[in-house]
């Protein structure tokens, strides 16, 4: 009796200990098990397609300076030696895009498809696309003198696109700002000064524009900013209670043992994971069940304008693929643009955006408010599903004209399948039970169809008896 008892408290012990271990009381992780729930939320997971801006002084040398060329993103140009900081810090006073017209850029968002923009307040260099009063750094002094960040709001908004602001803590121009933790009375009393400074523009950006639905943050990394967790914090839920319904990424904020994006006990912190940069998880597992979007620039690391692209650049079908991928995996694609100095869109970015809005004109029913469909991965391409509907997007046409889909064996079962661009009926074959827990069926492309471009079928299912009995027909 005395040995069972002795066994049992090991046991009670064991468990205690392991659950200590396996989660430990935080104050500033995760405040949320699991993903939000309201409204504002389901509507940025519906997205599907958005449209990322960088936008600033970094424009005007375009990724040159007096003759040379500077091979990293154009945005950095700053932190090159080729490049002075004076020379730098006074492109400012050139900064007079009279091309800029943020009705143009909504609408071509707008007609490439995309349900949101995430627009560069300001980047690590400082300065401010709006007329901050905290700074003398902006926009108004400028020869352009005018509020961009206002115009994109207002413009966008009236195209129905929903207005995310970018905003890098980390800030060059600001005295206080420094990437590791202040150590002087000096440095701490400076960097108490940009903390009070970042919080006052995330304020003011809130106040001036409250029709924006979320905030983009960047440059959040220096381990200065992370150590200030506890205050992040504080500051994160002041904003949310200024604006209801803000919707915040993963890159805000650290937990107090300075673990970022996911907290010491994994769990995302905020509303969506923010660490898929020019990059789209393998598969679905590695997202834990949490919302996130990837941000990817058409070119392979360029946000801000550069006018000489170099290396691959990604074209239209690249990036719809990469599109239907993260749909598939639940989460939004964001494409990048970088206007140039005038406030001209590239050629070769508006020339992106038409195909895409071509291609989501005809297929976007696959992509807003569509999901992952837990259905085996195959070569073709991937799907997608909505209600009673999947959606079969094909990039790899299969020299046979047939696309395998397998079915598991208690799921809903085909019974129509047609293209999602023009309604054309597909076959539907009945491959048998390929295995014992599946079902495998074969969407016959016409021989005659001719695609230049990725296609969609959509695919009817049923999971009623009717459906049931007509596959046992079928089988014989
Ligand atoms: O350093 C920046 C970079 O310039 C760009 O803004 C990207 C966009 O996600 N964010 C940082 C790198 O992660």
């Amino acid at each position: 009796m005395r040995a069972i008892l002795i066994t049992l408290c090991c046991l009670v012990m064991l468990q205690g200990s392991a659950h200590a271990a396996d989660s430990i009381a935080l104050k500033h992780g995760a405040h949320r098990a699991g993903k939000r729930t309201d409204a504002d939320m389901q509507r940025w997971r519906e997205h599907g397609l958005g449209q990322f801006v960088h936008w600033g002084v970094y424009a005007i040398p375009g990724g040159h300076w007096e003759g040379k060329y500077y091979p990293g993103a154009a945005e950095w140009i700053r932190s090159w030696r080729e490049m002075p900081k004076k020379a730098y810090d006074n492109l400012y006073k050139q900064f007079n895009p009279t091309d800029f017209d943020a009705r143009r850029w909504a609408k071509q968002a707008k007609d490439m498809g995309a349900k949101y923009v995430i627009f560069t307040t300001k980047h690590h260099d400082g300065f401010c696309l709006w007329p901050s009063k905290y700074t003398k750094y902006t926009v108004a002094g400028t020869p352009y003198k005018s509020d961009i960040v206002g115009q994109i709001v207002s413009a966008y908004t009236a195209e129905g696109i929903d207005v995310h602001l970018y905003f890098s803590i980390i800030d060059w121009s600001h005295k206080g700002y420094r990437s590791a933790p202040p150590q002087t009375p000096k440095e701490r009393a400076a960097y108490e000064e940009f903390k009070a400074f970042t919080a006052n523009q995330l304020e003011e950006l809130l106040t001036a524009y409250p029709a924006i639905k979320g905030l983009w943050f960047d440059g959040s990394w220096d381990k200065a900013w992370v150590e200030q967790s506890p205050w992040v914090d504080t500051l994160g839920m002041k904003l949310r209670a200024m604006h209801p319904g803000l919707i915040i990424g993963s890159r805000f904020r650290a937990d107090e043992y300075g673990k970022r994006h996911y907290d010491t006990n994994g769990n995302l912190i905020d509303d969506y994971d923010q660490t898929w940069e020019r990059d789209i998880p393998e598969s679905i597992s590695a997202l834990k069940g949490n919302d996130w979007d990837c941000a990817m620039t058409i070119p392979e690391n360029q946000w801000g304008y550069h006018s000489e692209w170099k290396g691959y650049v990604k074209t239209s079908a690249d990036l719809l693929e990469m599109l239907v991928r993260c749909v598939a995996m639940d989460g939004n694609l964001v494409v990048n643009f970088g206007p140039d100095g005038r406030g001209s869109i590239r050629p070769e970015e508006a020339a992106i955006a038409r195909e895409m809005g071509e291609w989501m004109q005809a297929n976007g029913e696959a992509i807003y408010g569509a999901s992952h469909a837990a259905l085996k991965q195959q070569g073709w391409g991937y799907f997608t599903k909505k209600g009673d509907k999947l959606y079969a997007a094909v990039f790899n046409r299969p020299v046979s004209n047939l696309l395998s889909i397998e079915f598991p064996r208690d799921a809903a079962l085909p019974v129509k399948a047609y293209f999602l661009a023009d309604g054309k009926p597909v076959e539907i074959v009945d491959a048998g039970r390929n295995k014992r827990n599946s079902r495998l069926y074969k969407l016959a492309i016409p021989p005659e169809y001719v695609a230049s471009k990725p296609f969609v079928i959509v695919i009817e299912t049923l999971q009623s008896a009717e459906a049931e009995e007509g596959y046992q027909q079928a089988k014989t």
